[in-house]
């Protein structure tokens, strides 16, 4: 199943497709889609990025309809 990973400053609830709400908060702070499993095993992707702001983001998987159906959460920076 395809899977990403972003850090936005925008707040749940989020459409079913939510790319166009959820732009990255910082540089780096996302991935591309996840491609479904090969032969070769399981998928695997890494990032990095300086949160450089504090406040309140949330992460969340940007392929259609995971959002929407919960697959996010809250990431606090101090
Ligand atoms: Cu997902």
């Amino acid at each position: 199943m395809l899977h990403s990973f972003v850090v936005t400053a925008a707040r749940p609830p989020f459409a079913y497709m939510p790319t166009m709400q959820a732009a990255p908060a910082f540089a780096g702070a996302m991935t591309p889609f996840l491609t479904a499993l090969s032969g070769a095993g399981a998928q695997r992707a890494s990032t990095s990025f300086a949160a450089a702001a504090a406040g309140e983001y949330t992460y969340l998987c940007t392929v259609p309809g995971h959002a929407a159906n919960g697959m996010y959460g809250r990431l606090l920076v101090q």
